[in-house]
């Protein structure tokens, strides 16, 4: 079934010069870059993303940390996106996650894991307006389109 994502490149990716690297791993996956913009977070922007860590104890660190340099937020669509994007990124911890993946590949951290990406549709449409107006998602059609899916 075809989904929307969102992924936001954390200020690690772009304080690290990784950003080409991963929209390039994303485009090559097959997934259509469907809206895309560089923004620093607010505070209260980063809270509302990580609404559902409040309790946790690193909820703070992990806002303050969002919001210290810009991010870049995007939103691609694709079949069964969501899985496929989870897939990409790895698991949470960097040391865990498998080589091949995002977060296996130039992470070993459990905080500064270079990507977040919406965890269910529910997710995906609670956050995804944290960042983008309905006006910023453009709707258009790849040239090689009907061979990705
Ligand atoms: P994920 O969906 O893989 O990004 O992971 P979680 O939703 O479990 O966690 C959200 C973010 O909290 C992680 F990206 C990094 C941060 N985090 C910490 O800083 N410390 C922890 O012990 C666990 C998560």
């Amino acid at each position: 079934m075809i989904e929307r994502e969102l992924i936001i490149l954390k200020p690690d990716t772009i304080c690290r010069g990784l950003i080409g690297e991963i929209i390039s791993r994303i485009e090559r996956k097959g997934l259509k870059i469907i809206a895309m913009k560089m923004l620093k977070l607010t505070i209260e922007q980063a809270k509302k993303l990580y609404e559902a860590h409040k309790s946790k104890a690193f909820y703070d660190e992990l806002v303050n940390y969002m919001s210290s340099a810009p991010v870049i937020a995007i939103i691609v669509e694709g079949d069964d996106a969501i899985s496929v994007v989870r897939n990409l990124i790895g698991l949470t911890d960097g040391k865990k996650a498998s080589p091949g993946s995002i977060r296996g590949d130039f992470s070993v951290s459990n905080s500064k894991n270079l990507v977040h990406a919406s965890d269910s549709k529910e997710a995906f449409e609670k956050e995804a307006c944290i960042f983008f107006s309905n006006e910023e998602i453009i709707e258009y059609k790849l040239p090689y389109e009907d061979f990705l899916n």
